[in-house]
């Protein structure tokens, strides 16, 4: 078994849990922040068979897409002086950022 962490765009989440399971994947949805542009996004936790992998790839690849995010310039006052950006820069974010890790045990009480 394996579990596939998933972090998208709050935009595509609600059709790639759809399109999920339409596909009869077990999903849990959850609302996160990036740590760089500090705003919402969102996080999914698919626990499959080994061999359904590549079909949740495929899904996830299908339905989530890659935008430019413009980031503020961000005040250091009150702040670590590290996070400070002095302009706007526009950065890609997504389609999706994937983690297949294995599962060694997986219990429902
Ligand atoms: P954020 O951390 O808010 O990052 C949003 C986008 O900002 C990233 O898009 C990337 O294009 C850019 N970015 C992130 N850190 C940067 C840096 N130090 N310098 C310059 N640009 C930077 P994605 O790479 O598509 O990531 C989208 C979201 O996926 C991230 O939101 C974060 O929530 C998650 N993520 C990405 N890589 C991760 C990782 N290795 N571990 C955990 N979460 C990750």
């Amino acid at each position: 078994m394996k579990l596939v962490i998933v972090v998208v765009q709050d935009q595509d989440s609600n059709k790639l849990l759809n399109a999920l399971t339409d596909h009869n994947f077990r999903v849990t949805k959850l609302s996160s922040s990036g740590g760089f542009l500090k705003s919402g996004n969102t996080t999914f936790m698919i626990g499959t068979e080994d061999i359904r992998v590549d079909k949740a790839l495929q899904i996830i690849k299908d339905n989530c897409k890659s935008r430019d995010q413009l980031v503020a310039p961000v005040s250091p006052m009150g702040g670590n002086a590290d996070s400070f950006i002095p302009y706007p820069v526009e950065v890609e974010v997504g389609g999706a950022t994937v983690f297949v890790l294995p599962v060694e045990q997986f219990h429902q009480f």
